[in-house]
């Protein structure tokens, strides 16, 4: 059988492959496949179902803004969107918009490669059919390989273990069991106090101590939701201009412009609002160390009020970086679930887990029994998603060999070697810094701009130039530089959870409304910093780099 041919495919179906969908086939009438591992829409969505899943960005704002119409017909139930709900929502926006029929689930590239005669993109699925596409666009989120540390004995096992990236859909009954819970980041903050709820006992292994905000999570009042439907232009024009892509404002003051008495009132009153915007009260919490260590003992004091027994306080407390150089987690309840008799908090830096037995999890200080094991032990984030898929560019040059030493590519939107591929929400965009559709639809529309005019222009081929790319590569290095981001070692932003993993900061620092207008301005001077190749095309200024 020859190829299906298309002009576009898309790999994924969560916010970015929907969205992006959306953008080439209806407002561009192109012929467009998207390829969903998954049964479903949703992607990370779709697979993170885990306990307690649930989105850290507030509901109103962790949605799609392009379609006033949806906005106003749509009603978020909770301050934070659980999981369900969110799977809801994307499934409402797959069929508002009659994404599904361009959809095929259960369905995963395996292997995708450029053919220069055809000036096509070759793709591959797990089921062996082909597609051969002019533009291929990768959708695959950042946060959707699951990473399950390879432990000795794991496979002898004889309970039940899961990862929360992976998690069955009919659920998981703690009831009655024993179980251990490997990691302490947002997930594992998350899932903790609910798997505590039925599990006869249940044992933390925490190798990094992680801060902790209050989500202080609750049912939306009409009041509320029918502010969101007044004001969502000023909401979204907020959200357009902040560094992360919230409905909030960094305040234009320092930790040190106020009395300390006056900062431990404002910190009470952010810790008391709960949220993200934790880190919103001061400009300087996430640039400078004194400044962030303010805000570092502030939440440190109040694990130590809210745990009782002192040890598990002190181990808890024990952080080894700097507030949100990591990703800063928001809790229900987190610190407070180590006060039942049931939980118990084991320091895996200290003593670390040694192998899996058939019946628990053996560390340097002795087993510990277990019936289920969770995996709370994150992803191999930004750039796994796309080396798990076999990608060969221009003359056989392999995604995985070009980025041995970290991901190159140019504004996290296009890598060298690799014409007319497009990766959204790639490594070196901002992405994961901030609210995750706001960064999702930029990046949608831009590759949508960029096609629409390359198709104007008749241009065959659109390809980021390697000078481009390491002078962003640069740029990403800069701007993470100039903040707290690095201090935090072991933090899957660098890539560090991943044994081996080249330790490269992925993701642009920069903040997103000044990454917007770079975009912008990079599309206003022709796609300088980009070759534009093709019958039509004239000459392009990227020759020379992005200047
Ligand atoms: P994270 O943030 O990567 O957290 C993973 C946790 O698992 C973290 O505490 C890790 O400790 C721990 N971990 C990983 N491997 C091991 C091994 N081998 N032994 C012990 N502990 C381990 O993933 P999450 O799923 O919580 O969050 C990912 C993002 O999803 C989050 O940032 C939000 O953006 C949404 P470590 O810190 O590496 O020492």
């Amino acid at each position: 059988m020859p190829p299906t041919k298309l002009d576009a495919l898309i790999i994924g179906a969560g916010f970015a492959g929907l969205y992006q969908l959306l953008c080439l086939r209806d407002r561009q009438d192109l012929n467009v496949q998207v390829l969903e591992a998954g049964a479903g829409v949703g992607g990370t969505w779709f697979w993170n179902r885990y306990p307690g899943a649930r989105c850290d960005s507030e509901s109103h704002s962790y949605c799609y803004s392009f379609s006033p119409e949806l906005t106003q017909e749509w009603q978020w139930s909770e301050r934070y969107p659980q999981q369900p709900e969110i799977m809801r929502y994307l499934n409402h926006v797959a069929d508002r918009f009659d994404l599904r029929r361009s959809i095929r689930f259960d369905t995963r590239v395996t292997d995708a490669h450029y053919d220069a005669t055809e000036n096509r993109w070759q793709v591959t699925t797990g089921a062996g059919d082909r597609y051969s596409v002019t533009y291929l666009i990768t959708a695959v989120g950042c946060l959707s390989t699951a990473n399950v540390p390879s432990i000795t004995g794991l496979q002898d096992f004889a309970g039940n273990w899961y990862h929360t990236g992976e998690w069955p859909h009919d659920g998981v009954d703690f009831t009655g069991k024993r179980v251990g819970i490997i990691g302490t980041g947002s997930t594992g903050i998350q899932a903790i106090p609910v798997i505590a709820e039925t599990a006869a006992h249940l044992t933390v292994f925490q190798r990094t101590a992680n801060y902790s905000v209050p989500a202080r999570n609750v049912p939306l009042t009409p009041e509320f939701q029918q502010y969101v439907r007044d004001n969502a232009a000023l909401i979204r024009a907020t959200m357009h201009s902040t560094a992360n892509g919230h409905p909030f404002v960094v305040e234009d003051q320092s930790v040190f412009d106020v009395t300390d008495e006056q900062r431990t009132a404002i910190f009470e009153a952010a810790w008391a609002k709960g949220g993200l915007q934790f880190r919103a009260n001061f400009r300087d919490i996430t640039t400078d160390l004194a400044a962030n260590a303010t805000a570092a003992n502030f939440i440190k004091a109040k694990i130590r009020q809210i745990v009782n027994n002192p040890a598990t306080a002190e181990k808890l407390a024990d952080i080894d970086h700097p507030y949100a150089a990591k990703r800063p987690p928001i809790d229900s309840d987190y610190f407070e679930t180590y006060n039942r008799d049931t939980v118990e908090l084991v320091d895996v830096r200290a003593a670390p887990i040694t192998h899996i037995t058939p019946s628990g999890i053996a560390t340097a200080n002795g087993e510990y029994p277990v019936d289920i094991i969770v995996f709370a032990t994150g992803f191999d984030a930004m750039t796994g998603p796309m080396l798990r898929i076999d990608i060969t560019g221009r003359d056989g040059l392999k995604l995985r060999d070009a980025w041995e030493a970290g991901p190159t590519n140019y504004l996290g939107l296009q890598i060298p070697g690799f014409p007319n591929l497009f990766t959204v929400t790639g490594p070196g965009s901002p992405s994961v810094l901030c609210n995750m559709p706001v960064a999702i639809e930029q990046h949608a529309e831009w590759i949508a701009a960029c096609i629409a005019h390359m198709r104007t222009h008749g241009i065959a081929t659109t390809e980021a130039t390697q000078a481009a790319a390491i002078e962003w590569v640069g740029q990403v290095n800069d701007a993470a530089n100039a903040t707290l981001l690095p201090h935090a070692k072991h933090s899957w932003y660098l890539g560090a959870n991943i044994p081996g993993k080249p330790r490269i900061f992925m993701p642009y620092a920069g903040g997103m409304a000044r990454y917007r207008e770079i975009c912008a301005d990079v599309a206003a001077q022709g796609y300088v910093g980009f070759t534009l190749a093709g019958a039509n095309a004239s000459p392009s200024p990227s020759a020379t780099g992005p200047g």
